[in-house]
């Protein structure tokens, strides 16, 4: 059996769902990676990057939102609940969500703000920090996966909820992927119970490209990180100049996938297993979907929700969409 070293330099056997996947995705036709494992030590540094980069416009026009519409977001969940719970599901530095809870901790309110991520380093940051940008704020951090987090939320307090899912994490669902979510996201609400989504918007196909091939390569190192990465956890031999990274956006299904490209005929090993590339070979590394308000407002529908208000940029190039569950 095949071994590999962790992220903690642990050597374990290759049993894991990283070393399985990657397996799986280097052995189909066409070959495909997940882009959920590009969040490593440094890629988690290098989105970080991307967020700051003129041409990626996603951060900057939810941030907007975030900022300039503050009361008109807490508006909703201060008229139609007495008591409530904020969740975020994958609340990374909490930056967005920040402006909402200091919101509706000035209009009096007492509520718990559950932040939920998978990496433990995140929940730990936003535990001390929170209450120092909110204070007063209580703040109970969950580290693991959604749904089972979701369910201790519900354990812990029976007061309304408002999830929170932003930046359009939602995007990097394939459209199947995404309704499963949200009806599974919906099985684990209350009637009532609002969902606010962050959905990157169909806009000019140029603009969406460029903020995938930003002029200083920084997108490019961070889809080769995982081939960085999969070389240092799982004991592959790829060669990072052998690949280049190549985005395209389809304006008909709004659907932005980047690739890999094999730049010449190659053998990679991985563990005891080899895998041949062809020159000129994709493997697919993620998809950013784009969506049109009319395929929102389609999507929560078919999940089981309500749309109660979508909150746009003033370019009208992100949304973010609030539902309640019906
Ligand atoms: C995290 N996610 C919403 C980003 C996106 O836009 O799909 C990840 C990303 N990939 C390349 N740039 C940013």
């Amino acid at each position: 059996m095949a071994i590999y070293r962790n992220q903690t330099g642990t050597v374990e056997p290759a049993t894991t769902s990283f070393y399985k996947d990657v397996v799986q995705g280097l052995s189909a036709s066409p070959k495909y990676l997940s882009s959920k494992y590009f969040y490593d030590v440094i890629g988690d540094r290098l989105f970080q990057q991307i967020m700051q980069l003129p041409e990626y416009y996603l951060t900057r026009s939810e941030q907007e939102i975030f900022l300039m519409q503050t009361k008109a977001l807490a508006k909703p969940l201060l008229h139609r609940f007495q008591q409530f719970d904020v969740i975020e599901l994958g609340a990374g530095d909490a930056t967005k969500s920040t402006h909402l809870l200091q919101e509706l901790a000035n209009a009096g309110k007492s509520f718990t703000y559950f932040p939920v991520d998978i990496s433990a380093n995140v929940i730990q940051l936003l535990e001390k920090e929170i209450p120092e940008r909110v204070p007063g704020l209580q703040v109970e951090g969950l580290n693991g996966d959604y749904f089972e987090m979701l369910e201790k939320c519900y354990q812990v307090s029976k007061r309304r909820k408002l999830v929170l899912f932003l930046g359009s994490n939602i995007g990097n669902y394939t459209l199947e992927q995404a309704e499963e979510f949200l009806l599974e996201l919906n099985d684990h609400l209350l009637p009532g119970d609002l969902v606010l989504i962050g959905f990157d918007l169909k806009k000019n196909p140029k603009d969406i490209l460029a903020a995938y091939n930003d002029r200083t390569g920084i997108t490019k190192a961070f889809n080769l990180n995982l081939l960085r990465r999969i070389n240092e956890e799982l004991d592959a031999d790829f060669d990072l100049l052998q690949f280049d990274h190549f985005p395209t956006y389809d304006p008909i299904t709004g659907a932005c996938k980047s690739y890999l490209i094999s730049l010449a005929d190659q053998e990679v090993r991985l563990g005891d297993q080899t895998f041949s590339f062809a020159r000129y070979e994709p493997i697919w590394t993620e998809l950013s979907q784009k969506y049109s308000v009319q395929e929102i407002n389609e999507m929560a529908i078919h999940t089981g929700f309500q749309p109660v208000q979508n909150f746009f940029d003033c370019r009208h190039w992100f949304v973010d969409a609030l539902w309640e569950k019906s």
